[in-house]
């Protein structure tokens, strides 16, 4: 029997394959991209032509907005994950291609950590001087702790007339 290309994707209309063939309809039937391909459990399980398992239609992510599978995430349903479960502040968590973005999630000031844009959080980035970074004396320069910038405020040099910086 011959079958045309419509054919070899619609193997309920074309018995090409026998049921000694890896793949024929029945097993189609009962087989599922999940079985055969368990890196990329969604999509459509089909049938080549020379009636072996084509996983070329299985992918990991269907953009169905359910989170299935191998999907860390599908459109909005996260799976309950938020920015926090990866120790960053704010959000919003992204989903790309069934994969979690955490790009936009906020770092967090305070953790003791610096990271990102942070120019310093608690120790964590300190050992420059003042005088490192402007016309101040050289003494330690600390880390405000609420917005993790250095605390130029705390800068000071000594004769200018200005109990602070200038
Ligand atoms: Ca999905
Ligand atoms: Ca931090």
């Amino acid at each position: 029997m011959f079958c045309n290309e419509q054919c070899e994707r619609d193997l309920g209309q074309c018995e090409r394959c026998s049921l000694e063939d890896e793949c024929n309809s029945e097993i189609l039937q009962t087989e599922s991209c999940a079985t055969q391909a368990s890196d990329t459990p969604t999509g459509e399980l089909r049938c080549d032509a020379s009636c072996h398992f084509d996983v070329s239609g299985c992918t990991a992510c269907d953009n169905d907005g359910v989170k299935e599978g191998n999907e860390e995430c599908d459109g909005m349903d996260f799976g309950g994950m938020i920015c926090a479960d990866f120790e960053r502040s704010e959000g919003p968590l992204l989903c790309n291609d069934c994969a979690l973005d955490i790009s936009e999630c906020a770092y967090i000031c305070g953790n003791g950590v610096r990271e990102g844009d942070e120019e310093c959080d608690g120790e964590s980035g300190l050992g420059m001087s003042c005088s490192d970074i402007g016309d101040f004396d050289a003494s330690p320069l600390p880390c405000e702790l609420d917005t993790c910038r250095f605390a130029t405020r705390l800068c000071s040099k000594c004769g200018n007339g200005n109990p602070r910086r200038e």
